[in-house]
């Protein structure tokens, strides 16, 4: 972006230190939740392992994402590693849903808790990784110099964390400084007694908007599509959460292990069509409580039209009791596409936050936005003089970090020519052609759409087991059997067909980037993680070994 707050990578100063080369079993790159599980897991089975990380800390996207307003939208209790005992009974959230910063420091906690920092290089961004047919090892370099082999390649490079940044025309003349929600500054921005911008309005600007609102002079609110939002009702914990959630925490692991686990179950496609009636109470209910737990309403909410148009309506209806100004509540009140397809937004005071006099909502799909100017944007219809600009435009999802490396497997084949016509891999983990790479929530998995966390520890559970595998049996090389990586995209495809996801243009698909393939990235089925033990248990089927 073009001014002085977005040219810099606010990574701070790199302290020097000297380029590292050598052998190792496994690097890892990334330090977020699945780069420091994977890093502990593979130390204690005995790998010889070193993590790189492009921030000066760890914590992934909850480093880098700093903005007014940055919680986590899944209840902390249970966006918390299940591994370890110890970690559970010594972390204690102190709200329902915890800022950035309290999930930055568990993240610290955890990699002091286990001494991970010994493993990682911080402040070094991996550039390439090649893999080498003749000695079949990866040869991984970093924008530091450091060159080392390693015999598996653990991508942890998260599904969120290449912001995009549209190319608006006339950005580099704006003269006030600009913002995007994923590259937030270190230093707390003070937007008192001036006009700000802010473009966009999934979780991100949801998030920020009401907190902006409360500092700035103004705020313009420039929304291309508005998003479904409920209240998140936030508060503190006391005892009684953390007892009733250590009394059900063993189920809470069976259920994640279970054959019907998934975003989207068989029982959706046999339930009966609730009334009316019915899904208004329970939805009311829902409302009240609060949270995400929304999505959890009824089996067949996101896979039958006439559940989700309720709910699309119940939503509705609670924006115009809301808002005031009946405009508006109308340009707020989203339309076209089915509720829950695009992630929900969690809010604190969102709608209720355009009923400030400060705050001007500018419905693009009326007055497209044309171009930023010196003194703000300029839509079709108006100019807008601004102070500041944010933009909350989100993430080039899923594949953006791994193509931001250059990743090349067997014969030079680069994983973006790969992936010309959308991304595949097995089980969401490893790519037919990239022998011993293991990508860390990739796309095939459910990933995004259900709890990050967990996903994780499973993947990381999922290939250290398959690591052991491989040397108690000798094996050196592990890699799908292209006609099982294209069954099981033929399967992710077909289970995100017979729900309502499809029909949003939503970054799961890969839409908010332009020129993107329109691939459906995460699975949305039930079982999987009882399948991918399953394959594991049958000798990992589908796989070739070498
Ligand atoms: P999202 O959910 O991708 O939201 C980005 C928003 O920015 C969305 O409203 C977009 O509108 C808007 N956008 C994107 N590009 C433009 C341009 N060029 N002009 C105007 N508006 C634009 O990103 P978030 O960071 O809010 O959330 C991402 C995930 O992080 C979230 O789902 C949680 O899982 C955590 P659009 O809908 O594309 O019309």
């Amino acid at each position: 972006m073009a001014t002085q707050a977005n040219k810099q990578d606010h990574t701070g100063d790199r302290a020097e230190r000297a380029a590292v080369e050598g052998d190792y079993d496994a690097v890892v790159v990334g330090a977020g939740f699945g780069g420091l599980y994977a890093l502990h897991r593979l130390r204690e089975k005995g790998l010889s392992v070193i993590g790189f990380e492009a921030a000066p800390e760890v914590g992934g996207t909850w480093y880098w994402n700093r903005y007014p307003g940055v919680r986590c939208d899944v209840p902390s209790l249970y966006y918390s590693y299940t591994w370890s005992e110890e970690l559970r009974r010594e972390w204690r959230w102190s709200e329902k849903y915890a800022a950035r910063r309290e999930i930055l420091d568990y993240a610290k906690y955890v990699a002091d808790r286990f001494r991970l920092r010994d493993l990682l290089r911080f402040q070094t961004r991996v550039v390439s990784a090649s893999f080498d047919e003749a000695s079949g090892r990866w040869l991984v370099r970093t924008d530091r110099g450091d060159e080392i082999r390693a015999r598996f390649c653990i991508m942890a490079s998260g599904a969120l964390s290449v912001p995009n940044s549209p190319k608006t025309p006339g950005l580099e003349s704006f003269r006030g400084p600009i913002y995007h929600t994923a590259r937030w500054p270190e230093q707390e921005v003070d937007f008192s007694g001036l006009r700000v911008g802010v473009v966009g309005t999934g979780s991100s600007g949801v998030q920020a908007i009401p907190l902006i609102a409360e500092a700035a002079k103004h705020v313009v609110v420039f929304q291309r599509t508005p998003n479904f939002s409920v209240p998140a009702r936030n508060r503190a914990l006391q005892d009684e959460d953390f007892k009733q959630f250590d009394a059900a925490f063993p189920a809470y692991c069976e259920s994640l292990a279970s054959p019907n686990a998934g975003r989207v179950n068989s029982s959706a496609f046999e339930a009966p069509i609730p009334s009316r009636d019915e899904q208004w109470r329970r939805y009311e209910e829902l409302w009240q409580e609060g949270g995400g737990g929304f999505l959890l309403s009824f089996p067949n909410l996101l896979t039958h039209e006439a559940v989700n148009d309720v709910a699309c309506d119940f939503v509705r209806e609670k924006i115009r009791q809301i808002v005031k100004n009946p405009k508006t509540a109308a340009a707020l009140s989203p339309s076209g596409y089915p509720l829950g397809v695009k992630r929900i937004c969690v809010d604190t005071n969102y709608y209720e936050t355009f009923n400030r006099d400060n705050v001007e909502l500018v419905n693009l799909k009326e007055e497209p936005l044309e171009a930023l100017t010196a003194d703000g944007v300029k839509t079709s219809a108006r100019q807008f003089d601004l102070d500041a600009l944010v933009f909350a435009t989100g993430f080039d999802a899923i594949t953006g970090a791994l193509f931001a490396m250059d990743i090349r497997g067997r014969n030079e084949l680069r994983l973006q020519d790969a992936w010309a016509e959308g991304p595949r891999a097995y089980l969401g983990i490893a790519v037919a052609d990239f022998p011993n790479l293991f990508i860390i929530t990739g796309p095939g998995s459910p990933s995004v759409i259900g709890n990050m966390i967990n996903a994780c520890e499973q993947h990381v559970d999922w290939l250290t087991d398959c690591i052991d595998h491989m040397r108690a049996q000798d094996f050196r090389i592990i890699e799908p059997d292209p006609a099982a990586e294209r069954a099981w995209m033929t399967h992710v495809a077909e289970m995100a067909e017979r729900t309502l996801f499809p029909k949003a243009d939503s970054w799961y698909l890969g839409a908010n980037i332009a020129g993107k393939p329109r691939v459906f990235m995460p699975y949305v089925g039930e079982g999987y993680r009882h399948r991918c033990a399953q394959i594991a248990a049958r000798g990992y089927e589908g796989f070739r070994l070498t």
